[in-house]
Protein backbone atom coordinates (compact mmCIF):
# COMPACT_ATOMS: atom_id res chain seq x y z
CA UNK A 1 0.00 0.00 0.00
CA UNK A 2 1.42 3.72 -0.60
CA UNK A 3 1.54 6.15 2.22
CA UNK A 4 2.49 10.09 1.99
CA UNK A 5 5.87 11.63 2.97
CA UNK A 6 6.47 14.51 5.14
CA UNK A 7 5.49 16.73 2.50
CA UNK A 8 1.79 14.82 1.63
CA UNK A 9 3.11 13.24 -1.59
CA UNK A 10 1.82 9.72 -2.01
CA UNK A 11 4.92 7.10 -2.08
CA UNK A 12 5.17 3.40 -1.81
CA UNK A 13 6.12 1.85 1.22
CA UNK A 14 9.32 -0.79 1.18
CA UNK A 15 9.17 -3.63 3.61
CA UNK A 16 13.33 -2.95 3.83
CA UNK A 17 12.70 0.22 4.99
CA UNK A 18 12.03 -1.84 8.22
CA UNK A 19 14.82 -3.05 8.46
CA UNK A 20 17.45 -0.83 10.64
CA UNK A 21 21.11 -0.27 9.30
CA UNK A 22 22.88 -0.56 13.15
CA UNK A 23 22.42 -4.24 14.54
CA UNK A 24 19.90 -5.36 11.67
CA UNK A 25 20.71 -9.46 12.11
CA UNK A 26 18.19 -10.50 15.06
CA UNK A 27 20.36 -12.43 17.93
CA UNK A 28 17.57 -15.24 18.44
CA UNK A 29 18.62 -18.90 18.47
CA UNK A 30 18.02 -20.93 14.80
CA UNK A 31 14.15 -22.25 15.05
CA UNK A 32 13.04 -19.41 17.39
CA UNK A 33 9.34 -18.52 16.77
CA UNK A 34 10.58 -14.51 17.43
CA UNK A 35 11.47 -14.61 13.79
CA UNK A 36 7.83 -14.99 12.92
CA UNK A 37 6.37 -12.04 14.89
CA UNK A 38 9.44 -9.97 12.95
CA UNK A 39 8.51 -11.30 9.39
CA UNK A 40 5.03 -11.15 9.77
CA UNK A 41 5.06 -6.90 11.67
CA UNK A 42 7.60 -6.06 8.22
CA UNK A 43 4.73 -7.73 5.90
CA UNK A 44 1.77 -5.95 7.83
CA UNK A 45 3.01 -2.76 8.31
CA UNK A 46 3.83 -1.50 4.80
CA UNK A 47 0.32 -3.40 3.65
CA UNK A 48 -2.02 -1.27 6.12
CA UNK A 49 0.25 1.71 4.80
CA UNK A 50 1.91 3.00 8.25
CA UNK A 51 5.71 4.04 7.46
CA UNK A 52 8.25 3.61 9.87
CA UNK A 53 8.12 7.18 10.84
CA UNK A 54 4.56 6.76 12.00
CA UNK A 55 4.75 3.34 14.18
CA UNK A 56 6.46 3.07 17.48
CA UNK A 57 7.10 -0.03 19.23
CA UNK A 58 7.80 -0.43 23.00
CA UNK A 59 8.62 -3.60 24.05
CA UNK A 60 8.81 -5.13 27.47
CA UNK A 61 11.96 -7.22 28.94
CA UNK A 62 12.86 -10.82 27.50
CA UNK A 63 14.17 -12.84 24.28
CA UNK A 64 11.09 -11.20 22.56
CA UNK A 65 11.75 -7.75 24.11
CA UNK A 66 14.46 -7.65 21.11
CA UNK A 67 11.77 -6.75 18.30
CA UNK A 68 12.04 -2.78 18.14
CA UNK A 69 15.78 -3.50 17.67
CA UNK A 70 15.55 -5.27 14.72
CA UNK A 71 12.86 -3.08 13.50
CA UNK A 72 13.65 0.56 11.91
CA UNK A 73 10.58 2.28 13.58
CA UNK A 74 10.08 4.55 16.35
CA UNK A 75 10.61 2.19 19.54
CA UNK A 76 10.76 2.12 23.27
CA UNK A 77 12.49 -0.87 25.77
CA UNK A 78 10.95 -0.42 28.48
CA UNK A 79 11.47 -2.53 31.98
CA UNK A 80 9.89 -6.06 32.92
CA UNK A 81 6.06 -6.18 32.19
CA UNK A 82 6.10 -2.49 31.29
CA UNK A 83 5.83 -2.37 27.41
CA UNK A 84 1.80 -1.35 27.84
CA UNK A 85 1.85 1.99 30.02
CA UNK A 86 4.55 3.02 28.38
CA UNK A 87 2.28 2.54 25.08
CA UNK A 88 -0.61 4.18 26.57
CA UNK A 89 1.27 7.23 27.58
CA UNK A 90 2.64 7.63 23.81
CA UNK A 91 -0.53 6.84 22.57
CA UNK A 92 -2.23 9.76 24.82
CA UNK A 93 0.43 12.56 24.20
CA UNK A 94 0.18 11.69 20.30
CA UNK A 95 -2.63 10.24 18.93
CA UNK A 96 -1.44 10.10 15.23
CA UNK A 97 1.31 7.38 16.25
CA UNK A 98 0.95 3.70 15.46
CA UNK A 99 1.27 2.38 18.91
CA UNK A 100 2.40 -1.61 18.80
CA UNK A 101 3.44 -3.01 22.39
CA UNK A 102 5.15 -6.60 22.29
CA UNK A 103 6.12 -8.56 24.67
CA UNK A 104 6.49 -12.56 26.12
CA UNK A 105 4.14 -14.34 28.03
CA UNK A 106 5.70 -13.76 31.26
CA UNK A 107 6.42 -10.23 30.61
CA UNK A 108 2.73 -9.63 29.72
CA UNK A 109 0.67 -12.22 31.41
CA UNK A 110 3.01 -12.81 34.54
CA UNK A 111 4.67 -9.54 35.66
CA UNK A 112 2.45 -7.09 33.60
CA UNK A 113 -1.07 -9.01 33.89
CA UNK A 114 -2.27 -5.72 35.76
CA UNK A 115 -1.27 -3.55 32.87
CA UNK A 116 -2.77 -5.86 30.64
CA UNK A 117 -6.06 -5.83 32.34
CA UNK A 118 -6.36 -2.66 32.82
CA UNK A 119 -5.51 -1.39 28.80
CA UNK A 120 -8.17 -3.96 27.51
CA UNK A 121 -10.46 -2.63 30.07
CA UNK A 122 -9.57 0.75 29.01
CA UNK A 123 -10.25 -0.35 25.22
CA UNK A 124 -6.59 1.62 24.38
CA UNK A 125 -6.17 2.25 20.61
CA UNK A 126 -3.21 -0.09 19.89
CA UNK A 127 -1.88 -3.48 18.85
CA UNK A 128 -0.41 -5.74 21.92
CA UNK A 129 1.17 -8.98 20.56
CA UNK A 130 1.99 -11.19 23.23
CA UNK A 131 5.05 -14.07 21.89
CA UNK A 132 3.55 -16.98 23.90
CA UNK A 133 6.59 -19.59 24.43
CA UNK A 134 4.89 -20.84 27.16
CA UNK A 135 8.46 -20.12 28.67
CA UNK A 136 10.59 -17.35 30.57
CA UNK A 137 13.33 -17.65 27.49
CA UNK A 138 15.73 -15.07 27.90
CA UNK A 139 16.12 -16.27 31.74
CA UNK A 140 17.17 -19.99 30.68
CA UNK A 141 14.00 -21.92 30.94
CA UNK A 142 11.74 -21.04 33.74
CA UNK A 143 7.92 -21.75 34.26
CA UNK A 144 5.57 -18.96 32.96
CA UNK A 145 2.17 -18.09 33.27
CA UNK A 146 1.12 -20.55 30.02
CA UNK A 147 3.32 -23.23 30.75
CA UNK A 148 1.04 -26.44 31.18
CA UNK A 149 0.44 -28.17 34.26
CA UNK A 150 2.82 -30.44 34.85
CA UNK A 151 5.47 -28.91 32.68
CA UNK A 152 9.30 -29.80 33.95
CA UNK A 153 11.39 -27.08 33.87
CA UNK A 154 14.45 -25.95 36.22
CA UNK A 155 12.19 -24.14 38.74
CA UNK A 156 9.76 -27.31 38.69
CA UNK A 157 11.93 -30.31 38.29
CA UNK A 158 8.70 -32.47 38.98
CA UNK A 159 6.84 -30.49 36.93
CA UNK A 160 4.67 -27.61 38.01
CA UNK A 161 1.35 -28.38 39.81
CA UNK A 162 -0.93 -24.72 38.52
CA UNK A 163 -2.81 -24.71 35.65
CA UNK A 164 -1.93 -22.14 32.77
CA UNK A 165 -3.57 -19.04 32.46
CA UNK A 166 -5.92 -18.05 29.69
CA UNK A 167 -4.81 -15.41 27.78
CA UNK A 168 -8.01 -14.97 25.22
CA UNK A 169 -10.56 -15.51 27.85
CA UNK A 170 -8.62 -13.12 29.96
CA UNK A 171 -8.51 -10.44 27.49
CA UNK A 172 -12.16 -11.02 26.21
CA UNK A 173 -13.41 -10.71 30.27
CA UNK A 174 -11.09 -7.74 30.57
CA UNK A 175 -11.94 -5.78 27.26
CA UNK A 176 -10.08 -6.58 24.59
CA UNK A 177 -12.54 -5.93 21.44
CA UNK A 178 -10.21 -7.13 18.75
CA UNK A 179 -8.89 -11.15 20.20
CA UNK A 180 -6.92 -13.80 17.75
CA UNK A 181 -4.60 -15.87 18.06
CA UNK A 182 -1.66 -16.76 15.49
CA UNK A 183 1.36 -19.40 15.05
CA UNK A 184 4.97 -18.52 13.92
CA UNK A 185 4.66 -22.08 12.18
CA UNK A 186 1.26 -20.10 9.98
CA UNK A 187 3.03 -17.04 8.71
CA UNK A 188 0.53 -16.31 5.95
CA UNK A 189 -2.39 -15.97 8.90
CA UNK A 190 0.04 -13.98 11.52
CA UNK A 191 0.57 -11.60 8.77
CA UNK A 192 -3.22 -10.94 8.17
CA UNK A 193 -4.19 -11.42 11.99
CA UNK A 194 -1.12 -8.54 13.00
CA UNK A 195 -2.46 -6.16 9.88
CA UNK A 196 -6.05 -6.03 11.07
CA UNK A 197 -5.17 -5.65 14.57
CA UNK A 198 -2.97 -3.00 13.40
CA UNK A 199 -6.32 -1.59 11.43
CA UNK A 200 -8.80 -2.20 14.51
CA UNK A 201 -9.75 0.83 16.37
CA UNK A 202 -9.42 -0.04 19.83
CA UNK A 203 -7.64 -2.61 22.13
CA UNK A 204 -6.44 -5.45 19.85
CA UNK A 205 -4.42 -8.59 21.42
CA UNK A 206 -2.53 -11.09 19.23
CA UNK A 207 -1.50 -13.98 21.40
CA UNK A 208 1.30 -15.40 19.26
CA UNK A 209 2.28 -18.82 19.57
CA UNK A 210 6.12 -18.64 19.14
CA UNK A 211 8.52 -21.99 19.65
CA UNK A 212 11.30 -21.79 21.50
CA UNK A 213 13.88 -24.49 20.59
CA UNK A 214 15.94 -23.64 23.17
CA UNK A 215 14.51 -24.33 26.73
CA UNK A 216 11.27 -25.81 25.72
CA UNK A 217 11.31 -29.03 24.20
CA UNK A 218 7.63 -29.44 23.52
CA UNK A 219 8.13 -26.53 20.95
CA UNK A 220 6.59 -28.81 18.80
CA UNK A 221 3.36 -29.13 19.71
CA UNK A 222 2.05 -26.04 17.83
CA UNK A 223 2.14 -28.09 14.67
CA UNK A 224 -0.11 -28.96 13.13
CA UNK A 225 -2.41 -25.94 13.99
CA UNK A 226 -5.94 -25.84 12.65
CA UNK A 227 -7.73 -22.09 11.63
CA UNK A 228 -10.74 -21.93 13.14
CA UNK A 229 -12.46 -19.81 9.99
CA UNK A 230 -10.83 -21.81 7.48
CA UNK A 231 -12.14 -25.63 9.30
CA UNK A 232 -15.83 -27.02 8.73
CA UNK A 233 -15.60 -27.97 12.16
CA UNK A 234 -16.11 -24.63 13.74
CA UNK A 235 -18.62 -22.37 13.13
CA UNK A 236 -18.99 -19.30 15.58
CA UNK A 237 -19.82 -15.81 15.13
CA UNK A 238 -16.82 -13.75 16.31
CA UNK A 239 -19.05 -10.28 16.87
CA UNK A 240 -20.68 -12.32 19.68
CA UNK A 241 -19.33 -12.28 22.98
CA UNK A 242 -20.67 -15.61 24.42
CA UNK A 243 -19.67 -18.10 21.48
CA UNK A 244 -16.40 -16.28 21.31
CA UNK A 245 -15.89 -16.78 25.08
CA UNK A 246 -16.75 -20.38 24.56
CA UNK A 247 -14.46 -20.87 21.32
CA UNK A 248 -11.50 -19.23 23.29
CA UNK A 249 -12.50 -21.54 26.43
CA UNK A 250 -12.12 -25.00 24.05
CA UNK A 251 -8.80 -23.42 22.12
CA UNK A 252 -7.45 -22.84 25.65
CA UNK A 253 -8.60 -26.45 26.92
CA UNK A 254 -7.42 -28.43 24.15
CA UNK A 255 -3.88 -26.60 23.15
CA UNK A 256 -1.66 -28.75 25.71
CA UNK A 257 -3.34 -31.99 24.78
CA UNK A 258 -1.73 -30.94 21.52
CA UNK A 259 -4.59 -29.67 19.43
CA UNK A 260 -3.73 -26.21 18.40
CA UNK A 261 -6.17 -23.51 17.58
CA UNK A 262 -5.59 -20.22 15.79
CA UNK A 263 -7.69 -17.61 14.29
CA UNK A 264 -10.03 -14.32 14.95
CA UNK A 265 -11.97 -15.15 18.38
CA UNK A 266 -13.54 -11.80 18.88
CA UNK A 267 -13.92 -8.38 17.00
CA UNK A 268 -16.33 -5.73 18.40
CA UNK A 269 -16.68 -2.34 16.08
CA UNK A 270 -18.92 -0.76 18.02
CA UNK A 271 -17.41 0.30 21.27
CA UNK A 272 -15.44 3.56 20.97
CA UNK A 273 -11.59 3.30 22.21
CA UNK A 274 -10.23 5.74 24.36
CA UNK A 275 -8.79 8.33 22.23
CA UNK A 276 -12.42 8.25 20.50
CA UNK A 277 -14.60 9.03 23.67
CA UNK A 278 -11.80 11.45 24.87
CA UNK A 279 -12.69 13.36 21.68
CA UNK A 280 -16.54 13.77 22.42
CA UNK A 281 -17.27 17.06 24.36
CA UNK A 282 -17.81 16.20 27.98
CA UNK A 283 -20.71 17.45 29.83
CA UNK A 284 -19.90 20.31 32.61
CA UNK A 285 -20.02 18.83 35.66
CA UNK A 286 -23.19 19.94 37.64
CA UNK A 287 -23.42 22.87 40.14
CA UNK A 288 -19.94 23.72 39.65
CA UNK A 289 -19.77 27.07 37.97
CA UNK A 290 -22.30 27.85 41.02
CA UNK A 291 -19.76 27.03 43.81
CA UNK A 292 -17.05 28.92 42.28
CA UNK A 293 -19.32 31.84 42.02
CA UNK A 294 -19.89 31.22 45.95
CA UNK A 295 -15.97 30.98 46.63
CA UNK A 296 -15.47 34.32 45.02
CA UNK A 297 -18.10 36.08 46.64
CA UNK A 298 -17.32 35.00 49.96
CA UNK A 299 -13.52 36.00 49.52
CA UNK A 300 -15.11 39.70 48.98
CA UNK A 301 -17.29 39.88 51.32
CA UNK A 302 -20.23 40.15 49.61
C1 LIG B 1 11.60 -6.77 37.51
C2 LIG B 1 12.33 -7.89 36.83
N1 LIG B 1 12.17 -9.15 37.29
C3 LIG B 1 12.81 -10.17 36.67
C4 LIG B 1 13.61 -9.93 35.59
C5 LIG B 1 14.35 -11.08 34.94
N2 LIG B 1 13.73 -11.48 33.68
C6 LIG B 1 14.17 -10.99 32.51
S1 LIG B 1 13.32 -11.61 31.20
C7 LIG B 1 12.35 -12.56 32.24
C8 LIG B 1 11.30 -13.48 31.72
C9 LIG B 1 11.12 -13.42 30.26
O1 LIG B 1 10.11 -14.32 29.86
P1 LIG B 1 9.04 -13.90 28.79
O2 LIG B 1 8.40 -12.63 29.17
O3 LIG B 1 8.12 -15.04 28.57
O4 LIG B 1 9.94 -13.56 27.51
P2 LIG B 1 10.74 -14.53 26.54
O5 LIG B 1 12.18 -14.39 26.93
O6 LIG B 1 10.23 -15.92 26.71
O7 LIG B 1 10.47 -13.96 25.19
C10 LIG B 1 12.70 -12.38 33.57
C11 LIG B 1 12.04 -13.06 34.70
C12 LIG B 1 13.74 -8.60 35.15
N3 LIG B 1 14.49 -8.29 34.07
N4 LIG B 1 13.10 -7.61 35.77
S1 LIG C 1 16.02 -18.77 24.16
FE1 LIG C 1 14.13 -19.44 23.15
S2 LIG C 1 12.86 -17.58 22.98
FE2 LIG C 1 14.99 -16.94 23.37
S3 LIG C 1 15.90 -16.60 21.36
FE3 LIG C 1 16.38 -18.70 21.95
S4 LIG C 1 14.72 -19.96 21.06
FE4 LIG C 1 14.02 -17.81 21.07
MG1 LIG D 1 8.21 -16.47 27.10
Amino acid sequence: MSAFNAIGDEREIDREEYTPGVEPQPTWCPGCGDFGVLKSLKQALPEVGRTPEETLVCTGIGCSGKLNSYLDTYGFHTIHGRSLPVARAAKLANDGLEVIAAGGDGDGYGIGGNHFIHTARENHDMTYIVFNNEIFGLTKGQTSPTSPKGHKSKTQPGGTAKTPIRPLSMSLTSGATYIARTAAVNPNQAKEIIAEAIEHDGFAHVDFLTQCPTWNKDARQYVPYIDVQESDDYDFDITDRGEAAQMMQETEDVLNEGTVLTGRYYVDEESPSYQEEKKEPRPRPAGTAGRAVLRRRRRVGT
